[in-house]
């Protein structure tokens, strides 16, 4: 085996991975589902324990070897279940999607009734999205926001519910600004005898942290993803009560996954680790008030939010007052350092292609040290873009601010070359 360096024997992968490095650390990303792992995560994420095969779970494995795996998968599966009170914790799906798959494999036959937030009204493409396969193989009933106050109407939604039956009522989604009551949820789902599942892949790390009320009292499953607002590594996680622990874990493996990413679950072990310090505390504090105060910035410049503001640490942007698509916004802003996604706003006549909004986030510019001074600052380089589409002197002298604004706030200081 060559052992040598990554930049002798794959300069090109290097220079890619370098040229991002750069990138990430001279542009302002408000990518919602997007953070910054610590080096701490990254180093067990890219440590030796790729190499191992795992089918199985800690102590029951098809493989000889798995001593200190097993620490590993068992220390994450503690952490975690201590840092969200879960009665039990499948820390092993590749993703969020898998995540999910593997709780319908586990609850649902095909064919069966599922109710999740509409994907253009701020869902996800897996509660039920035709071109996903949980709408190809389960009956979807989407629910809808309320067209006047762009929030959950729960009313709505229970007498939906109470007609369609569903088998599984899912509460969660990717562009959701508001607070999520998954107690009037539970009310509904044992209204129509379903199951209730929180997709809490957004806000996990507000819920670890007390920033969102837990889903957990409430809900059979909640499943989530491990490197958004929780900030660990890219992954997916289970979360049930213990009479579901069986058919959860066989859904996951053998159901629809083989062997673990032991490198990643140890990582997730390192990234529940953190999450429990008081650092982690602060830091989604921080992150909610900074979307606070950027989304109250927007306003004082004229911009309309859906639903008015944010609760959490995202929010849409309705550009059709300003005669502006989403994706010109999202390529304009690109230009100038700044990275959001183009999103669809509730009854948006807009494709997902093109959208009427952008959604924004604070999770990644608050990892880097960013309060509610830099947010407004933000603000007023995003608002001079977007009066400015396609003066390419104005994406320049933008341009050239965030990356004075990125500067002050480096990331990966003490550890700049991953490469090594
Ligand atoms: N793609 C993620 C997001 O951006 O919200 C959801 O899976």
């Amino acid at each position: 085996m060559n052992d040598g360096p990554l930049h002798d024997i794959d300069p090109q992968i290097h220079d890619v991975i370098n040229r991002e490095k750069i990138r990430l650390n001279s542009t302002l990303e408000l990518i919602a589902s997007e953070n910054f792992a610590s080096p701490a995560i990254m180093e067990a994420q890219g440590s030796i324990l790729t190499n191992k095969y795992a089918e199985g779970y800690p102590m029951q494995r098809y493989y000889g070897g798995c001593k200190y795996i097993d620490m590993a998968e068992s220390l994450a599966i503690e952490r975690a279940r201590d840092l969200f009170g879960a009665e039990h914790v499948n820390v092993q799906p590749h993703s969020g999607s898998q995540a999910n798959m593997a709780v319908y494999m586990a609850l649902l036959k095909p064919g069966d009734r599922i109710m999740g937030m509409k994907l253009s009204h701020g869902g996800h493409l897996t509660h039920g999205s035709t071109v996903n396969f949980s709408g190809i193989f389960f009956q979807n009933f989407p629910y809808g926001l309320d067209e006047h106050t762009e929030t959950l109407n729960m009313d709505r939604i229970s007498a939906q519910a109470f007609e369609i039956k569903p088998r599984l009522i899912i509460a969660g989604g990717s562009s959701y600004p508001r607070r999520i009551d998954f107690s009037l949820f539970r009310n509904i789902a044992d209204d129509c005898g379903a199951y209730l599942m929180a997709d809490i892949a957004h806000i996990a790390g507000l819920v670890a942290a007390g920033e969102h009320p837990s889903p957990i009292p409430y809900c059979d499953i909640v499943t989530t993803t491990t490197h958004k607002t929780l900030r660990g590594p890219r992954g997916g996680m289970i979360m049930c009560r213990r009479e579901y622990a069986d058919r959860i874990d066989k859904a996951v493996f053998p159901g629809s996954q083989g062997g673990p990413l032991m490198h990643v679950i140890a990582a997730k072990a390192v990234c529940f680790k953190e999450a429990m310090s008081d650092d982690f505390g602060s830091y989604q504090r921080q992150v909610v008030q900074n979307a606070r105060s950027l989304a109250e910035e927007f306003l004082y410049l004229g911009y309309r939010l859906v639903s008015g503001g944010t609760d959490t640490h995202l929010f849409l942007v309705d550009l059709r007052p300003k005669g502006i698509a989403g994706k010109d916004a999202e390529d304009a802003l690109d230009e100038a350092g700044i990275s959001v996604n183009k999103n669809q706003i509730p009854f948006d006549d807009k494709g997902a292609n093109v959208t009427s909004g952008i959604r924004i986030g604070t999770p990644a510019v608050t990892t880097r040290g960013m309060k509610c001074t830099e947010m407004k600052t933000i603000a007023r380089l995003v608002n001079r873009v977007l009066e400015n589409i396609g003066n390419k002197r104005v994406y320049a002298e933008a341009r050239q601010e965030v990356g004075e604004l990125c500067n002050r706030f480096p990331l990966y200081v003490h550890k700049m070359d991953f490469t090594n």
